[in-house]
């Protein structure tokens, strides 16, 4: 998609803290870390949201394979982490080409604001 920030860093057109990629997703740093650790993890292919993966699609179950691979990497495995993803105005998404945010390395909180 032309205008979306996170095609422009699956295709290396602006440039990431890229940790992680294989032929269906990618992860990089986030540019606004919440937690020690706080990664991306998102689909090349662009969707804007979790609501618009044809059903039947693999990409989502994918991601977590790749996140737990990501957790394992890490060595977080045990001690935990979380997985978000924000969904639309009120789910708090300020980009829309859909991702999962992988946060670990600190105690998390319930609820999230
Ligand atoms: P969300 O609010 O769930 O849509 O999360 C978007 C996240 O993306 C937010 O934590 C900041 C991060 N972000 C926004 N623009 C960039 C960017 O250009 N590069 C990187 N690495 N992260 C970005």
């Amino acid at each position: 998609m032309a205008d979306c920030i996170f095609c422009k860093i699956a295709n290396k057109e602006i440039p990431a803290q890229i940790l992680y990629e294989d032929d269906k997703t990618m992860v990089f740093k986030d540019l606004e870390p919440k937690a020690p650790i706080h990664y991306l993890i998102i689909p090349k292919q662009h969707f804007d949201n979790v609501t618009n993966v044809p059903a039947g699609n693999d990409i989502i179950s994918h991601i977590f394979t790749v996140a737990i691979k990501m957790a394992v990497k890490e060595g977080v495995s045990d001690e935990g982490f979380r997985i978000v993803n924000n969904t639309g105005a009120l789910g708090g998404q300020s980009v829309n080409h859909l991702h999962f945010h992988f946060l670990a390395g600190r105690q998390m909180k319930w609820p999230p604001g």
